[in-house]
């Protein structure tokens, strides 16, 4: 029977089109196959299959292995396609349902697994059981994110970063579920879908993308006084990390800490680059998203590959009664932080990066994170924001993964034993065994699991009383005063980056009444604010301030903690250096380069017209990483020339090799140069007045590029474009 199916296949082969013969490997063609494949029939009748169900056999969804994956089965060679092709219709239907709904917000994201490992053991703090031993180690998984872009969303859009953690402990999986900024937009969670909604594309015309620069946004947060603090954020450089390894992580919420005799005290979260923190500028960010949409993502990959695992430690402010009855704010509302000074940031553990995901949909597309996702020893407050919260994830996840057994997905599974009554639904993949399927029962030891008083999961029994009523508590009504302790806490190059980003956006925005009440509410955080965006827009008169619904407190001290320049790495570990090189370009300085950057472990890469064909001074080819146009400097921490001078001439004029200097140059980056590049450097606008500071010229030894990296440490050289004295 076999064999001659196998000879009819043969026949009609001959006839069949040559092209996909050609391509396909011999498994698809069905003569090799019914060559290959040996089914034996043995006396009794049973069947045992030799190669076809080798690992590497392609195969239906039922595991029926695959003679053809390249044709469909045709009634002739010119003939209709038949509805029997199981094979087809499989692969074709289970495309079709390939993708889940995106997320609502935070669509864009990227994940990555590592270890939590405790310093010191906090059970005076909380009887959390990931806390309990120093040196314990729990299994995470992290994933980074913006928020209003779609999935395909360029990563450099100005816009807050999600940071959640999904903590696998050993009594149950804890979301730590944040942001990288310490507030929000927003005080009840019954405005959220109304914040959303203004920052998504605008519903009549389906643009812009991943942008808050437009009317709408603008137009409802304008009249939403409470979203100010966190606008100053939002326009500040946090908006726009340099990478998702240098951002700082914030709970925001003030959540509960309990200890195992019962005793709760506040808690509020902080996750704090090892990395340092850093931003870019926001003319980068434009270029960025143009050559490298992905730029975050391939960075978070490319460290994690090559050992550079990325770190946070985790910190925790906390804090009883006393101080929150005499905080200034209501430690209850997300739109306020608690300063560092005011309550130190107590380090507890480190959490490492040292894994990327082997698959991104399996992983960090169907991670579902979950507010409601806590432990014994953690629990929430009647943060308003934070119970809204716990309602929607839960919601989302159902919605999203399509079945209230997302749990059982791997990266969603908790790595702790799971036992309960819990049964079918869409999707279930555990096979529970018994005839309990419900408790209390009688069934003895057979009858399954059973609540544990000791060691489950207590409440806080806080005393809640009050009416049933729409209410906000009253010191939520104060909504600028710690917007202008953030604007007072920047110093001048952040304040003019804020100042910019709100001239920026607000330019975007056609309706000049939407302009005109916020900068009418930015008057109430810094006059000079106010009047510099005002300026920035060209418009000539102030609007009066609006009304402010409490008394702005105006004295608040300066917090060292909210200024990114000042939270700068100790040195230029992990970041990356472009060298500009051609055809000749000197070994020995590009040796120093290399080595010097090493030794601090950053990274270089050589840039050059041709990804290809280039060898340097000593005849040797250079592993080119880019070509020219597509590696252009905003991609690097800071650049470095190195050509021969009849290649800087050349390169002269090459648009992108001159776009690579002067983009350095305005980008305040630390440039290094051989003294046989500077035509290349004059042609891009850059004489000798201009390299006065940050500029270092390499000479091939040691010393030089070694002097070079240490000036990097800084990340850049401010000093550039505004006064010395007033960088402070
Ligand atoms: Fe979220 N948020 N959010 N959010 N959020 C979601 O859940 C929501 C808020 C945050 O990488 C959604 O799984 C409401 C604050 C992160 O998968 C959704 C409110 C903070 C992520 C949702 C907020 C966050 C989300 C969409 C107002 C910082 C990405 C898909 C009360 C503390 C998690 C999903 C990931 C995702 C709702 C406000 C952080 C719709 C209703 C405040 C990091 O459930």
């Amino acid at each position: 029977m076999v064999r001659s199916m196998a000879k009819k296949s043969k026949k009609s082969d001959k006839r069949s089109r040559p092209t996909t013969q050609a391509e396909a490997p011999t498994h698809s063609r069905s003569e090799a196959v019914y060559g290959e494949v040996k089914i034996e029939r043995g006396s009794g009748g049973e069947t045992h299959q030799t190669d076809a169900q080798a690992p590497s056999t392609l195969t239906t969804q039922q595991g029926v292995p695959i003679s053809d994956g390249q044709n469909t089965l045709a009634g002739g060679e010119r003939g209709p396609q038949m509805l029997e092709d199981f094979v087809m219709r499989e692969k074709i239907f289970h495309f079709d349902h390939e993708r889940i709904p995106e997320r609502v917000v935070h669509a864009r994201g990227y994940g990555a697994k590592g270890t939590f490992e405790t310093y010191d053991a906090i059970g005076e703090l909380t009887c959390a059981d990931l806390f309990q031993r120093a040196g314990e180690k729990t299994d995470v998984f992290t994933r980074f994110s913006t928020v209003a872009g779609s999935a395909g969303s360029p990563d450099l859009a100005r816009d807050v970063r999600g940071f959640a953690v999904k903590f696998y402990t050993r009594e149950g999986n804890w979301d730590l579920v944040g942001n990288n900024m310490p507030v929000f937009f927003i005080q009840d969670a019954i405005k959220f879908p109304d914040l959303i909604h203004s920052v998504k594309p605008e519903p009549d015309r389906g643009f812009p993308q991943a942008q808050s620069a437009h009317d709408n946004f603008w137009d409802f947060v304008s009249l939403m006084p409470e979203a100010t603090h966190m606008l100053l954020w939002a326009m500040s450089d946090r908006a726009i990390p340099r990478s998702l390894r240098f951002m700082e992580g914030f709970g925001v919420h003030t959540f509960r800490f309990v200890n195992s005799n019962g005793e709760s005290k506040y808690v509020k979260f902080h996750w704090k680059p090892l990395q340092g923190v850093q931003s870019v500028i926001w003319d980068e960010a434009v270029k960025i998203n143009g050559v490298d949409p992905d730029f975050h993502r391939r960075d978070m990959w490319d460290s994690i590959e090559r050992g550079d695992f990325p770190e946070w430690e985790l910190g925790v402010q906390v804090f009883d009664d006393d101080f929150a009855d005499s905080f200034p704010f209501d430690i209850l509302d997300a739109t306020k932080l608690i300063p560092e000074e005011d309550v130190p940031v107590r380090i507890v553990g480190k959490m490492t990066l040292n894994r990327n995901v082997d698959n991104f949909f399996a992983e960090t597309e169907q991670v579902a994170f979950c507010t409601s996702n806590i432990v014994r020893g953690i629990d929430f407050t009647n943060d308003p924001l934070l119970q809204g919260r716990n309602f929607s994830y839960l919601d989302t996840q159902l919605k999203r993964l399509g079945s209230p057994n997302f749990a059982h997905i791997p990266v969603n599974a908790p790595r702790c034993p799971v036992m309960n009554f819990q049964r079918d639904g869409h999707m279930t993949t555990s096979s529970p065994t018994g005839r309990a399927n419900y408790e209390p029962n009688s069934w003895g030891d057979d009858g399954g699991p059973r609540e544990n008083p000791r060691s489950g999961f207590v409440s806080v029994p806080a005393n809640q009383a009050g009416e049933k009523r729409r209410v906000r508590p009253e010191l939520f009504a104060d909504h600028y005063s710690q917007a202008r302790q953030f604007y007072n806490s920047q110093n001048s190059i952040e304040r003019s980056h804020i100042s910019e980003a709100f001239a920026f956006e607000l330019s975007k925005v056609d309706k000049t009444p939407i302009v005109k009440r916020m900068i009418a509410g930015l008057r109430n955080v810094d006059e000079g604010l106010a009047q510099t965006v005002a300026e920035g827009l060209g418009l000539n008169e102030l609007p009066d301030a609006l009304p402010a619904a409490r008394e702005i407190v105006g004295d608040l001290k300066p917090s060292k903690a909210l200024d990114i320049l000042a939270l700068g790495p100790d040195n230029f570990g992990g970041r990356k250096i472009g060298v500009l090189v051609a055809e000749g370009s000197d070994a020995k300085t590009i040796r120093s380069i290399d080595k010097a950057a090493k030794s601090v472990g950053a990274v270089v890469e050589l840039v050059a017209p041709t990804r290809h064909g280039v060898s340097d001074s000593d005849g040797k080819g250079f592993e080119v990483a880019e070509k020219i146009d597509g590696g252009p400097s905003v991609l690097f921490d800071a650049i470095a020339v190195v050509l021969t001078e009849e290649k800087a001439e050349e390169l002269g004029e090459l648009p992108a090799a001159r776009d690579f200097v002067a983009d350095a140059h305005a980008h305040s980056k630390f440039v290094a140069y051989g003294s046989t590049s500077i035509s290349l450097l004059e042609a891009a606008g850059v004489d000798e007045k201009a390299r006065s500071g940050g500029y270092h010229l390499l000479d091939g030894k040691k010393a030089s590029a070694a002097s070079f990296i240490d000036a990097c440490v800084a990340l850049r050289y401010w000093n550039r474009h505004v006064n010395a004295a007033s960088v402070s």
